[in-house]
């Protein structure tokens, strides 16, 4: 199937990431070139031109707006952490997908008063414009949010990523970015939005995308605490008794209050020194270490300000180690 301006330029699931994993991040704004990539069923290139988003559902003023539309509305900038959940196949796995960059966009607040939100909308669907399989479902890559977050202030239709238009790979030209929930919810080559009273009903928002709990399903929506070790990287020679430190970043919806390292395998814990965060960027931790000879295994695991940690296995957010041999 084709449609007029856009073609599916790789078909299939698809990741790409940098090889050396999370100690690729050194930097504080991640640059695209180390800004993880996925999608289910392809990338999708859609000629600007030919891009538009019907707004239409709840609504009393059903809306098409073309990509000229949406650059005259007032737009803002929004600094948040990107991290995939990992793969809807394998939910307990953690992959550690992961950056922290500079969004710009229109607030999808500003396009649903626009087209006149009913107040009987209680979730926002939003639909991708690319087509094909994955798991052998062939359906669009449909998302929903409940009214609350698609209406509060940092949720975008993005143009922008790091001062730069998205590319295709991206979702340009124009994405929906969901700041504080998982990469999932934030919708690529986005040409739907509909407003509704119940959640979507495609296998993007049932089947895959929801966690098993005791009590039922949760969807994949906010980020849970997490953290990564950056430095050092299992590929760096330390000297014994030579003083370094151990630095990574920690993350969540919700903002992080502590990071605790252990050198020694998580026999014992120590608090490291931690930065603050910006909207909803990733914070950075650091411990000074001088390290004895020999082989260490360090971990790191936060908490957030409402005392949620991180499990040691089986999570997605499990906790993060680095095996580093010290020579003498
Ligand atoms: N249309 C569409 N949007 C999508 C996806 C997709 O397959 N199709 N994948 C989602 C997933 S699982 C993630 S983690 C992010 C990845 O965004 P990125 O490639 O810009 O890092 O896009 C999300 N949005
Ligand atoms: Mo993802």
């Amino acid at each position: 199937m084709t449609r007029t301006g856009m073609r599916m330029i790789k078909k299939g699931f698809s990741f790409q990431g940098p090889a050396e994993g999370v100690h690729a991040l050194n930097s504080w704004i991640t640059p695209e070139d180390d800004l993880f990539l996925v999608t289910h069923m392809g990338f999708l290139n859609i000629d600007p031109n030919h891009w538009h988003l019907d707004v239409d559902g709840l609504v009393g003023n059903p809306t098409r707006l073309r990509l000229s539309d949406l650059q005259a509305m007032p737009q803002r900038e929004y600094m948040s952490f990107h991290e995939c959940a990992g793969s809807p196949l394998a939910p307990t796995v953690a992959k550690r997908r992961i950056g922290n960059v500079v969004w710009k966009g229109v607030p999808l607040s500003l396009v649903l008063e626009h087209a006149k939100i009913s107040n009987d909308a209680s979730y926002i669907w939003t639909s991708g414009l690319e087509w094909g399989e994955y798991a052998g479902l062939q359906e669009p890559y449909q998302k929903d949010l409940p009214i609350e977050k698609a209406l509060s202030q940092e949720v975008l239709l993005a143009l922008e990523i790091n001062d730069q238009p998205l590319t295709p790979e991206r979702g340009g030209p124009v994405r929906l970015v969901v700041p504080g929930w998982y990469g999932t919810n934030s919708v690529k080559w986005v040409g739907s939005i509909t407003a509704s009273n119940r959640r979507a009903s495609g296998a993007y928002t049932t089947r895959f995308y929801n966690d098993l709990t005791p009590s039922g399903t949760r969807p994949v929506w906010s980020v849970a605490p997490e953290s990564v070790i950056v430095s050092p990287s299992p590929h760096d020679t330390l000297l014994a008794d030579v003083p370094t430190k151990i630095w990574g970043w920690a993350w969540g919806d919700r903002e992080i209050s502590s990071v605790e390292v252990s050198v020694d395998g998580g026999n014992s814990w120590q608090g490291a020194t931690l930065g603050p965060r910006e909207d909803r960027s990733w914070h950075r931790f650091q411990l000074p270490w001088i390290p004895a000879s020999g082989q260490h295994r360090l971990l790191c695991r936060c908490t957030n300000e409402i005392g949620e940690g991180q499990p040691l296995s089986d999570a997605r957010n499990a906790v993060h180690s680095v095996e580093i041999q010290v020579s003498n």
